[in-house]
């Protein structure tokens, strides 16, 4: 069976969840496209490299991750960095013609998501973007349902994604909060999953109206690189700095197709941890999907009679989307870790068959798009129209 060498950037809790999916997915998805080898893992922080090569089990480590980009072994670049270095090193795989996972948001600006865009084009090298919650198989069977037409024509969604990791005002100021490392705080961090999920079931984004609010203006400064998280050390004596992100992002959407909804993220909302929604109705039903309860869809259709018509849970299992690869009972429960491990596979299977997978460059390209639209409709109180893909 053919072997694809992995080079990886970025020794954070991706590179964790990276690296079990790349172990486990030959496991589940048998013959697999193709088995994963761990080559190398490229941290800055030597010790950190070291560790992480010895943890998940990569042949070597390094500090330099042009290392990676040179190596003619390497087949597939992925990358867990923090959001100031994708474009560099994206850009670098694609022209060195690796094919190259990386981690959302696609790029710091708009303009470097056209530019790793174009370069992976330009290049041929398959990519995609670990946006993974759409990979949820509940996820993927409210995709089924909406394309069989159960649910009939879509008239509007609303879409969360709530946490509470920053709500404390005390927890470090991680790279997360800093915009010339990651461009916006919870819309890009958290909401684009959303945005990302939507699109893929409704369609795509005409204009948005947003608002945006930062609650907490300035944090305690972080001691190291390590990224906490929100581990407040509760000591009032840090010194602290501003916060030049959202904390909060709100905004009303009008897709192309005539469906309108509503989209939140907040990483300050105490008591919600990774409660990411959607609800959709449409002219023949609803849907409704918590990945807190990530194995249920529950869904009500209007043919249903009406004195039995209502939401109904259906747990995935084998009849559903992935479900002979995953486990034989449903409700066995999927994980964080089943999602990635359903990426890997996709991304494989389309690097096999030649082919770009969902999401790629140019769907995190439109993210990105679509988040400028946010953040300029917050500033100007106006509709404002997502602007097109430059090809
Ligand atoms: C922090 O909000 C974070 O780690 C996000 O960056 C991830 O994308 C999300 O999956 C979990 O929460």
């Amino acid at each position: 069976m053919k072997k694809m060498n992995i080079g990886l950037i970025g020794a954070g809790f991706m590179a964790k969840a990276h690296s079990v999916a790349y172990a486990g997915m030959p496991m589940f998805f048998w013959p697999a496209p193709a088995i994963p080898v761990k080559k190398m893992i490229v941290d800055i922080n030597e010790e950190t490299a070291k560790d992480s090569a010895a943890k998940l089990a990569f042949e070597s480590y390094s500090t330099d991750w042009h290392k990676i980009v040179e190596d003619p072994d390497i087949d597939v670049v992925d990358i867990c960095t923090p959001n100031n270095v994708h474009a560099e090193i994206a850009i670098a795989a694609a022209n060195a013609g690796k094919h190259i996972l990386c981690e959302k948001p696609l790029a710091l600006t708009t303009l470097q998501a056209k530019e790793m865009y174009l370069a992976a084009k330009e290049n041929n090298v398959t990519t995609m973007v670990a946006f993974n919650y759409r990979r949820t198989p509940a996820v993927q069977l409210a995709k089924k349902y909406i394309k069989e037409g159960a649910i009939g024509r879509i008239l509007d969604f609303r879409g969360t994604y709530l946490q509470d990791w920053s709500a404390d005002p005390d927890s470090p100021l991680s790279w997360r909060f800093q915009k010339d490392v990651c461009g916006t705080g919870a819309l890009g961090d958290i909401g684009t999953h959303v945005v990302d999920m939507l699109r893929f079931l409704v369609g795509e984004f005409d204009s948005v109206n947003a608002r945006t609010a930062t609650y907490i203006p300035e944090r305690p400064v972080q001691s190291g690189l390590a990224d906490s998280l929100g581990n407040s050390k509760g000591d009032s004596s840090i010194p602290k700095e501003p916060v030049d992100v959202d904390d909060q992002c709100c905004f009303m959407v009008q897709c192309k197709n005539g469906a309108f909804g509503t989209i939140e993220a907040t990483r300050n909302a105490w008591g919600r941890n990774n409660f990411i929604t959607f609800e959709i109705h449409g002219t023949e039903g609803s849907l409704f999907f918590n990945y807190e309860r990530r194995d249920e869809l529950q869904v009500c259709f209007a043919k249903d009679g009406d004195d039995r018509r209502g939401f109904r849970t259906v747990y995935t299992g084998p009849a559903h989307p992935y479900g002979n690869a995953l486990w034989p009972i449903p409700a066995l429960g999927i994980g964080y870790t089943e999602t990635k491990i359903i990426e890997t596979y996709d991304f494989f299977q389309a690097i096999a068959e030649g082919r770009q997978p969902e999401p790629n460059f140019r769907d995190g390209y439109a993210i990105e798009l679509i988040s400028d639209a946010v953040i300029e409709s917050a500033k100007t109180h106006q509709w404002t129209t997502v602007k097109e893909i430059e090809e």
